[in-house]
């Protein structure tokens, strides 16, 4: 039976996660996140599954166009780009990877901080350019040693993070909602207080309406001239244009970010500036994290045909 079920693999789907697709299901691949009226008007209305491999919005009118489709399966945990809301008011199920990419994207944030600290690419060109040989030693930089650190959102992330922080025998601050009592970390209702202790502020919370602009100048101003903030979370939870306005202007030490407001673009300021490091969306594409993840895409579609049941919902679609 199952080999009659048709998904839609929306955007550029992997090779892996094709091939375990198209053992189990027939795939009406699209590498156009916005399908055409031909590909509606063949596919449309008998796909039932959708493999969601692009950050371009799903929205209520695309849903629409895909009248029987009963599930979403999203390659990443992030999902802000889904609208649930529609989905859910259609009755589809919409699914997620969490927790198999936890500790690549911590160990990624990790790397971004301490890069970000030492300006490990300022030391490289350093080398490279021959101002070693010719100027001397690069300038000295800052220890993460007993520094406060300060995290938004503590979820799956954020937790493995805060563990492989503690090497550094900081303090270690988080702000969200709500307070974990099981964590020893500190809980920081109000951010700008919080942002305003630390020497770092590392961002692990989702994107979306809730979050979008959270990390605005006032944020960055608490965090100062000396300060660094690290983004592996969602471009849109920083003021993209006031983070430049706060580097430009001195007010801000370093930033690293993995994630930006219109990726793939990045604003030539970020990229003309010694004190960014840019990363495109990498956090966790390693080739052990990225199959894991491609797996259990591919396991939600092929549980909830087969037993009626997905592995891992968004939470706004569990039971
Ligand atoms: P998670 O377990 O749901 O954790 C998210 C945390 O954010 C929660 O602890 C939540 O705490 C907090 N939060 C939610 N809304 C908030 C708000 N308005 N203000 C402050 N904190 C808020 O999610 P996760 O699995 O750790 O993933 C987190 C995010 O990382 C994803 O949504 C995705 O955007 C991003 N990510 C990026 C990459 C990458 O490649 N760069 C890879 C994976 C994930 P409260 O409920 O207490 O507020
Ligand atoms: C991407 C991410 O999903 O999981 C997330 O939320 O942002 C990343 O892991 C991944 O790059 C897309 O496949």
């Amino acid at each position: 039976m199952e080999d009659r079920i048709e998904i839609y693999g929306r955007g550029r789907l992997p090779p892996r996660l094709e091939t375990r697709l198209a053992a189990h299901f027939t795939l009406r691949a699209d590498p156009d996140p916005f399908p055409g009226e031909a590909w509606l008007a063949r596919h449309g209305t008998t796909v039932r599954g959708l493999a969601n491999g692009s950050f371009a919005p799903l929205t209520a009118e695309l849903m629409d166009r895909l009248p029987n489709l009963e599930i979403i399966s999203s390659i990443g945990v992030g999902y802000d780009m889904i609208d649930v809301a529609a989905a859910k008011q259609r009755g589809i199920l919409v699914t997620h990877t969490p927790d198999v990419l936890n500790a690549d994207v911590a160990n990624y944030a990790l790397l971004l901080l301490l890069a970000a600290s030492r300006d490990l690419i300022l030391q490289d060109s350093h080398v490279r350019s021959g101002r070693w040989a010719s100027d001397g030693p690069a300038p000295l930089t800052h220890t993460l040693e007993g520094q406060p650190i300060g995290i938004v959102g503590l979820g799956r992330i954020g937790r493995e993070l805060a563990r492989k922080l503690e090497i550094f025998g900081g303090p270690i601050l988080y702000h969200g909602r709500r307070e974990q009592p099981e964590v020893s970390y500190e809980f920081c209702p109000d951010l700008y207080d919080m942002v305003g202790r630390c020497s770092a502020l590392i961002l692990c919370l989702p994107g979306g309406a809730g979050t979008d602009r959270l990390i605005d100048a006032r944020a960055l101003d608490a965090l100062g001239p000396e300060g660094i903030l690290v983004n592996v979370a969602r471009g849109s939870v920083v003021d993209q244009p006031a983070l430049i306005a706060a580097l430009q202007e001195g007010r801000l030490g370093r930033t690293a970010l993995d994630v930006f407001d219109d990726e793939p673009e990045v604003p030539q300021a970020l990229r003309d500036s010694e004190r960014v490091i840019l990363s495109p969306h990498a956090a966790s594409a390693t080739v052990e994290t990225r199959q894991a993840m491609f797996d259990l895409a591919a396991d939600n579609l092929i549980a909830y045909f087969r037993d009626g049941a997905a592995h891992t919902p968004v939470p706004e679609c569990r039971a």
